[in-house]
């Protein structure tokens, strides 16, 4: 071995060197003073370049330099990114890291553009990373749980806890191993498990793939762990990327899969199988082959589906779909034009569309009313190549419907069953007791019309783009046929359409009624997401803001009467003034034109789709409001930070609306420091909407929020060794929740946990303990919580409400905590930036549970 000490210290020996070497001491520090100097002068881009210089020269002014490097790196790459300059800004990252490979702050900056760019899976890297810096790191902490849930959906935990679902697989894949299948693709792996199932029932060679490069690292470790790295060979890849011989030697005997979503079509097995058949697994054993062996012949587990579908009505669909008010606040939206959720089937596909969405039915808020029994929609052999070829060209399948309800037609729910082979199947019917939620085809055009007992619902099926689609398209009534698709929309049932024998006269008043929807063509709608459908439809909130803003107006005229009376007033108030008014509400929203429709006030709205903008300046006009009175904000300005800037020099605002929760049930990010700035550009007796928010919350034991979060140990998953893996995923908070229906014990009623000042900084708080009594005895798995919004100190709209357009959080505890009916549990409720953190402890128990 070579001597250490004699090998030469070039590190040293060129330190020295340079301190030697005065023309570079020289060029360092003139160098150091133009990044200051640069700095100084806001040039951050040749600062920037300077201290790059500096430290690669010098790097012992490292530690001198760091903040004022990081400062000048974010000022510079925030100016790289405004300007578009994308590459060059992960180009300064890069730099930045190689002279500060391990700090937090730089990877956690970096980690935030990446993901803003889209790249997900990088940026979560970075924050992990800077997590695993310094475990105490709020933001890169923040932003991880931000991450893992786009990383690892949260379905991947509730079907790892299937154990139902899990062991009819692992049945299925044993007895077809043991048939003789004995090569074995696992296609979409996740975490690993169905290709471990193959390998533990004795294949004697297992490929999986997984598209997903999270999902494809867990299941190598998940894999390793399991004792079975050497014997199960894992692709970074989508399978229809795959080749033999390139990626694995020879067909395979079985391909399992449960690339499959709620709609069954939607993860795209159609297309992976077809691909599968001709490139990836053996002939299939009919035909010429009926008597090959099982290992010379390829299947796929699943064997095949049966879709099944059902109309029914339900309040809650429908106003997250369509319209169901003509009234919003003090306006009438009669002329808005048609505005629809972005999920439709309509013939005329656009690429922002979705075909369905997907529900549980069994927690759906309000119930559903079935309108049909179930009925078959559609078989598929997941065997028959041809039959999967098929499926796109297949003809349209229409289907007669007998109604079985009365009831107004709002959606058609699919759900299938998966036929794992000849024996077994497993079903997301809205009445199993599973993880699966149901696909919607939520019905657009039929406003108000209602299905009765003798109807019959004609129903189309297709496979259009590799997607299942379901449309309802008429109902047969009394021998006559009402068709439910816009462009011959009869607006209501009074006038039937004969058929199969044409009626000449009920041919008018279809034709009619064609000119009538020409006038106000079904192309020309305006596409609103479900929440901002759902908001529309809420009165209540709308109705809030208009007393609320109808409220300040009177007073401030009273306040500005008052000032002008006052003789010795320096001001000059001159109350013929308009009042300006700015909503900055996220997407679409309703409110400027709500407060410019109060008379004398000139409202901004941060509305930026020009549909939208349309939508608000038809209504402005519908509505008497002067065109000059509703302005768009975001036509003027460019940047986030000028939104909040006054309309002009002389004027300040009277209120400022802000959007402060988001659907999903979180406070906005950055919304305190939005509302600072917001308050420092009011008029004297100007208000911020909302002026206070209180955050409510209960104690509960939640089983499913459990199941929700995290993997719930070995038994679940078969034996295998897959949860600790999987729950570095795990994230405290839960979204999108729905408090009504979600299956859960109240252990306490609900109390405030907190309360944020938009009026008035300095009475905020970011720590507060709170002691709740439990009301009975239970497991304390999870506290819930939504908001009271103040619009002012009487006006207030919850986040709880049942017409909300918001759904509510949770925190989950990881280690739940066994409370006695009378313990007081004491809460410590923290807010960092805009997220919520909840520990929770039992008084006199020493044990402390933080999250
Ligand atoms: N959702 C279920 C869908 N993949 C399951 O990357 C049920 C949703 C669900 N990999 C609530 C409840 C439930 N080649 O990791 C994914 C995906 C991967 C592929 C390689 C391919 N051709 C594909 C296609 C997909 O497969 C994994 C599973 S997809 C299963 C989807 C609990 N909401």
């Amino acid at each position: 071995m070579p001597n250490a000490s004699a090998r030469p210290k070039h590190g040293r020996r060129t330190r020295r060197r340079r301190r030697e070497d005065p023309a570079r001491n020289e060029l360092v520090s003139s160098s150091l003073e133009s990044a200051q100097q640069c700095l100084f002068n806001q040039d951050y881009g040749t600062a920037f370049v300077h201290y790059l210089l500096v430290l690669n020269l010098a790097p012992m002014f490292k530690d001198f330099a760091r903040e004022s490097f990081r400062f000048t790196l974010f000022k510079w790459t925030e100016e790289l990114d405004s300007v578009g300059r994308i590459q060059d800004l992960f180009d300064c990252y890069e730099q930045a890291l190689e002279l500060f490979p391990a700090d937090e702050v730089i990877l956690n900056s970096m980690g935030e553009h990446l993901f803003r760019m889209g790249f997900r899976d990088e940026a979560a890297g970075h924050f992990h990373k800077a997590l695993k810096l310094r475990p105490d790191y709020p933001e890169a902490r923040e932003n991880f749980y931000r991450v893992a849930n786009w990383l690892v959906e949260r379905w991947h935990f509730l079907m790892l806890n299937d154990h139902g679902r899990n062991r009819k697989y692992q049945q299925a894949i044993q007895k077809a191993v043991q048939s003789g299948c004995n090569t074995v693709l696992d296609i979409g792996t996740g975490t690993g498990i169905l290709g471990m199932c193959a390998k533990k029932a004795g294949a004697a060679e297992v490929y999986a793939c997984e598209l997903s490069k999270t999902m494809y690292e867990l299941a190598c470790e998940v894999v390793t762990a399991n004792g079975m790295d050497g014997s199960i060979k894992i692709l970074h890849m989508k399978s229809l990327e795959m080749e033999v011989p390139k990626d694995i030697p020879h067909k395979v005997s079985l391909v399992v899969t449960e690339t499959v979503d709620a709609g069954l079509f939607g993860e795209g097995i159609i297309e992976s199988l077809i691909h599968a058949w001709h490139h990836l697994l053996l002939p299939p054993q009919r035909g010429e082959n009926e008597f090959l062996e099982p290992s010379a012949t390829g299947r796929v587990i699943p064997a095949g589906a049966t879709v099944f579908g059902m109309a029914l009505e339900s309040l809650e669909i429908r106003r997250h779909h369509r319209l169901c008010v003509s009234e919003v606040g003090s306006l009438s939206i009669a002329a808005a034009g048609e505005l629809r959720s972005p999920v439709s089937c309509s013939p005329e596909p656009d690429d922002s569309m979705e075909p369905y969405t997907t529900e549980r039915l069994s927690r759906l808020p309000g119930g559903y009313k079935p309108l049909t029994e179930p009925f078959t929609a559609l078989n598929i052999d997941f065997n028959n190549v041809q039959e999967l070829e098929g499926l796109s060209s297949r003809e349209v399948q229409q289907i007669r419907l007998p109604v079985t309800q009365e009831g107004e037609l709002d959606a058609l729910a699919v759900w299938f069953q998966l036929h794992l082979d000849e024996e077994s199947s497993l079903s997301t019917g809205p009445q199993e007791d599973t993880c699966w939620e149901q696909a919607i085809y939520p019905v657009h055009s039929t406003n108000g019309f209602v299905l009765k007992p003798q109807d019959e619902l004609l129903v189309e099926v297709s496979c259009r783009d590799a997607f299942l689609r379901l449309c309802s398209v008429a109902v047969l009534r009394d021998g006559h046929e009402i068709r439910l698709d816009k462009r011959l929309d009869l607006k209501d049932s009074g006038n039937p359409i004969p058929n199969p024998d044409p009626n000449p006269e009920a041919e008018l008043c279809s034709a009619l009624a064609c000119l009538q929807t020409d006038q106000n063509p079904t192309k020309d709608f305006c596409m609103l997401e479900c929440s901002e459908m759902a908001l529309l439809n809420n009165k209540d909130y709308h109705l809030s803001f208009c007393s609320a803003l109808t409220k300040l107006f009177s007073q401030l005229k009273v306040k500005c009467q008052n000032k002008e009376r006052r003789s010795d007033s320096t001001d000059s108030a001159d109350c013929s003034d308009l009042l300006y008014v700015l909503d900055v509400s996220e997407g679409f929203s309703l409110l400027s034109l709500i407060a410019a429709s109060n008379g004398h006030v000139k409202a901004y709205s941060s509305v930026e789709k020009t549909k939208q903008q349309e939508v608000l300046k038809r209504l402005a006009r519908s509505n008497n409001v002067p065109e000059q009175h509703l302005e768009f904000w975001l036509n003027h300005m460019e940047d986030e930070q000028g939104m909040l800037k006054r309309p002009s020099r002389e004027k300040l605002w009277s209120a400022i609306m802000l959007d402060c929760v988001e659907t999903c049930g979180l406070i906005r990010q950055k919304l305190m420091e939005k509302a600072s700035l917001a308050r420092c550009l009011l008029e004297d007796g100007g208000c911020i909407f909302p002026a206070k928010i209180v955050v409510h919350g209960m104690l509960v034991e939640s089983d499913t929020l459990l199941l929700e979060s995290a993997v719930q140990g070995q038994e679940p998953t078969l034996g295998f060794n897959i949860a600790p893996f999987i729950n570095q995923f795990t994230v405290p908070v839960h979204v999108f929740l729905d408090l009504s229906t979600l299956e859960c014990r109240h252990l306490s009623d609900s109390v405030e946990l907190f309360v944020l000042d938009l009026m008035d900084s300095t009475a905020n708080y970011t720590n507060r303990e709170v002691t709740v009594q439990a009301t009975s005895a239970g497991r304390l798995t999870a506290i819930p919580f939504w908001y009271h919004i103040y619009l002012d100190e009487e006006i207030s709209v919850s986040t709880l409400s049942q017409n909300s357009h918001w759904k509510q959080a949770a925190v989950v505890l990881q280690q739940p905590l066994e409370v006695r009916a009378g313990d007081r549990v004491h809460l410590a409720v923290k807010l960092h930036k805009s997220a919520i953190s909840i520990s929770a402890h039992i008084e006199n128990t020493p044990r402390q549970m933080e999250q």
